[in-house]
């Protein structure tokens, strides 16, 4: 404990029950972890002094941004000695390169603040999710982060230019030039996107921007069936319009968040409702929409708020209503697959007493299959159920948020025994001692649930 306060200074170093409290349970509430500490270095060379601090003592080290990820990666293992490396404090944001696009920023930056700080240069981030005001630019990096616009711009591994980050080691790795092309070898900085705080503390990401659309549409589109929606989908971006953002949305879902007060699109909700996105004009969008025949839609001029608060209150309204911890389970299918994947968990979560609220980032055959009051003594019996129909579809049991410690189970379900051997190699590798989040993604000492 005393290099760790040699390394960042007392104040933080902290061990008070209380605060630490916050830093041990993740958003879902399902997964709780204990820490000797939260340790919060203040630059890559504080944090550097922190995992030497910790390899020499044999302490894991588990790091940790806004705490929003949502498969238990963010919190510590119970009954293994560890420390939480906090980012909150690795929150410098470098100018924007507007020529070059770009924009270096510290791990610990939220994504709100990175898209303020792009906006006032006339440049914007390319991935976008709801979380924004919390994530952090690092953990984002980490989980390789999905979100909204993914069928615009790729997900968070898509925008990373360069990365500085400390290895277990202590060494510190730094990749920094805004290059759009730099074949030399492994892509590093791509490797640990997506890596979930295994194989490095993240300090610094060198993160591409793009440019602002010109104008923008959004409208909720009444459709009867996902297959109806890919196509509306495909309709708008084949009369000429970018599609942005396409997100899938259930009956079921709109009425409860209208039960909370949200804006009701649509007197009647559909069964199912496509929210669109698009680069152009309202008018142009509305004609699209007519085109495809659409007869029922809500449209703003403009990125939508009101529209996109429908479909951003889903996470947090379900979590509220759920007599139990949401089962959540992000998965993606083949296109064509996405209603047989509805249609056949349907009946899985009746099994269980389970209302089932999918919805999603339906152009990426992404679908966030949130079960509502499952028992959580018959969560794992759930999730393997639904798992199994994903496999059995083609698809991949975690799109966008990771594997955390809530999917390791179901690995081989995504990964062959090849694959699995050649990701374990590399985390033997870069991290010989298992100091790096130890439980998360290779599934020893999980924490408890
Ligand atoms: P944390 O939750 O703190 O950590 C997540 C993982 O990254 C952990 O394994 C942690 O150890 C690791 N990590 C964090 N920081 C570092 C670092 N500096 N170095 C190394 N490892 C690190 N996700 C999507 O993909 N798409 C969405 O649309 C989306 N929407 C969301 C909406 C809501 C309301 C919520 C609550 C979550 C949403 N998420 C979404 C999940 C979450 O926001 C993302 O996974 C996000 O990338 C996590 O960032 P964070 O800073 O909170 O990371
Ligand atoms: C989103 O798309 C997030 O809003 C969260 O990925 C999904 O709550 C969820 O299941
Ligand atoms: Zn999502």
């Amino acid at each position: 404990m005393s290099d760790l306060v040699e390394a960042v200074g007392p104040s933080h170093v902290l061990t008070d029950p209380e605060t630490v409290a916050g830093y041990l349970t993740d958003w879902t509430g399902r997964w709780h972890g204990t820490a000797l500490a939260v340790v919060r270095p203040a630059d890559t060379a504080e944090t550097s002094a922190v995992v030497r601090a910790c390899a020499r003592a044999g302490i894991a080290v588990c790091p940790q941004g806004g705490n929003t990820g949502l498969v238990g990666g963010s919190v510590p293992p119970v009954g293994v000695p560890s420390i939480v490396v906090s980012t909150s404090r690795l929150d410098w944001i470098d100018d924007v390169d507007v020529p070059g696009r770009a924009v270096g920023a510290g791990a610990g930056v939220t994504l709100a603040r990175l898209q303020r700080s792009a906006d006032a240069a006339g440049l914007a981030c390319g991935v976008d999710l709801a979380a924004r005001d919390s994530a952090t630019v690092g953990g984002m990096v980490a989980t390789n982060a999905g979100g909204i616009n993914v069928v615009r711009y790729g997900a968070m591994r898509a925008q990373l230019l360069g990365v500085e980050a400390v290895l277990a080691s202590g060494e510190v790795l730094r990749r920094w030039k805004p290059l759009r092309k730099d074949n030399v070898g492994y892509d590093l900085p791509g490797l640990l996107a997506g890596s979930e705080g295994t194989l490095a503390v993240i300090t610094g990401v060198l993160l591409q921007l793009v440019h602002k659309p010109r104008r923008t549409a959004t409208a909720i589109a009444a459709v009867e069936n996902p297959a109806g929606a890919l196509a509306l989908a495909a309709a708008v971006e084949e009369s000429g319009i970018v599609v942005r953002a396409a997100e899938l949305m259930t009956r079921r879902g709109m009425d409860l968040i209208a039960s909370y007060g949200h804006r009701r699109p649509f007197a009647e909700p559909p069964p199912y409702s496509l929210l669109i996105e698009g680069e152009a004009a309202g008018t142009d969008l509305a004609a699209a929409l007519d085109a495809a025949g659409v007869v029922e839609a809500v449209l703003e001029e403009g990125s939508g708020a009101d529209l996109w608060a429908v479909r951003e209150a889903h996470t947090e309204t379900i979590a509220r209503d759920s007599s139990s911890p949401v089962v959540k389970l992000d998965v993606s299918v083949p296109l064509p697959a996405l209603e047989d994947l509805i249609d056949a968990v349907d009946p899985v979560a009746a099994e269980y007493g389970a209302r089932h609220i999918p919805f999603g980032h339906v152009a990426d055959g992404n679908l966030h299959v949130n079960l509502l009051d499952v028992d959580p003594g018959r969560a794992a019996e759930v999730t393997d159920r639904v798992l199994r129909i994903v496999a059995g579809l083609g698809g991949s049991i975690s799109a966008e948020h990771g594997v955390g410690r809530a999917k390791i189970p179901w690995l081989e379900l995504s990964r062959s025994p090849a694959d699995l051997a050649a990701m374990r190699t590399i985390k033997a590798a870069l991290d010989p001692h298992g100091l790096l989040n130890p439980g998360v993604l290779f599934g020893v000492n999980s924490s408890r649930e």
